[in-house]
């Protein structure tokens, strides 16, 4: 059989999630650099709009997103896991995976375009235009630059944010590594979906751009050497304990990320329920779908109330964590639901999000 192939590069976010993803389950790819020539002559005829990472199976079918890449490795290659056999941490790996791709942005973002422009400008004209002349790919990876740096006001990383989302990266940085001075992996002694979901961008972004790198290995070793264990295939991984019992240090983190998330997250979904309720027509969903307020650093000297878009990805993120809580047996559900209301979570379990949404052909659409 032939191996996957993974269309990405190496700063990419959501490639380093996927790499990782399929070196943990031994899967042979190949990794083909994401150039100008590739976006124009396998990424849209395949995909129809221009993203990364894509993944083309032995096959020949083409998986785009990295949650739906990780469901198909999962089921075509149990061994060794991605997910954990216990119902209810199942749920919490959906959580990790969301805050990993979605609410690390803010930092991941932030750090890149505010304090590594040049190298990111660098890297991105090299990956468009490898053969081009330097001048030519910095004027490229400009242009580039200006559409991602665009990305960071919706986000709600503005500069009166900045200062915030500095603080909680670093406070959150350091619970990490307290954890990892106890455990290997997020679960404990193996990796599981949310290790992968948070290597993304502590690894893409936090770690190998050079600025945001050198705060990483000053402050955070045991995170680097976390980074270096996964991009090894995680060597030293024994299978989780069973029964499984989540440690306190991860439960602590998930609380430092979930105070101002799940607020965020509660407003989001009202919007963007309001959205499809007003728009019943909408098939393909725009990327925002108007904006509410936030607050970031909430309870501390840092808070502040911030404009942010609502991000109509965000509900399919939140269906795929809901849909898992509802596999979870009635009788442990009460005592989970108490740890997941302990850490400011339990909100998640019942947002109320009737109007559906689906990925079909690579987009966004309301739910048949
Ligand atoms: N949720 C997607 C996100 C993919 C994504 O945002 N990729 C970035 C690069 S790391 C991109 O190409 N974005 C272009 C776009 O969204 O228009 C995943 O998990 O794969």
């Amino acid at each position: 059989m032939a191996g996957y192939m993974l269309y990405g590069v190496e700063a990419s976010y959501y490639a380093a999630k996927i790499r990782a993803a399929l070196a943990w389950k031994r899967l042979p790819f190949e990794e083909v650099q994401a150039s100008r020539a590739i976006y124009a002559n396998e990424i849209l005829p395949r995909v129809g709009w221009p993203v990364l990472p894509v993944l083309v199976t032995p096959d020949n079918e083409t998986v785009q997103d990295t949650s739906d890449m990780c469901d198909l490795i999962e089921a075509r290659h149990p061994e060794p896991p991605l997910l954990p056999r216990d119902a209810a941490a199942r749920v919490l790996s959906y959580l990790l995976e969301f805050l990993g791709d979605e609410w690390l942005k803010l930092p991941a973002m932030h750090y890149r375009w505010n304090y590594n422009y040049d190298f990111a400008v660098a890297e991105f004209g090299r990956n468009n235009d490898p053969q081009h002349a330097r001048d030519e790919q910095l004027r490229v990876g400009a242009k580039i630059a200006r559409q991602f740096h665009g990305w960071l006001p919706p986000l709600g990383v503005l500069p009166e944010s900045y200062a915030t989302v500095e603080q909680d990266y670093l406070a959150f940085l350091q619970l990490l590594d307290n954890h990892f001075a106890v455990h290997p992996y997020l679960l404990g002694s193996a990796p599981t979906l949310g290790d992968f979901a948070f290597f993304g961008p502590l690894y893409a972004h936090l770690y190998r751009d050079p600025a945001s790198g050198a705060v990483m290995s000053a402050r955070a070793p045991r995170v680097v050497a976390w980074i270096a264990r996964l991009r090894a295939g995680a060597p030293d991984a024994q299978p989780l304990a069973e029964p499984l019992s989540i440690p306190v240090s991860l439960w602590r983190i998930v609380k430092q990320l979930c105070r101002d998330f799940v607020p965020m997250l509660v407003g989001e979904m009202a919007g963007v329920q309001r959205f499809l309720a007003q728009h019943p027509s909408a098939c393909e969903l725009p990327r925002h779908c108007g904006t509410q307020n936030v607050v970031l650093g909430r309870d501390t000297a840092l808070e502040v109330t911030v404009p942010r878009a609502l991000f109509t990805y965000d509900q399919w993120m939140l269906q795929r964590l809901q849909d898992a809580w509802a596999a979870v047996p009635a009788e442990q559900g009460h005592a989970r639901r108490t740890v997941f209301a302990n850490v400011g979570a339990a909100a998640l379990l019942d947002i109320a999000v009737p109007l559906r949404v689906e990925r079909r052909h690579f987009r966004l659409m309301r739910a048949a």
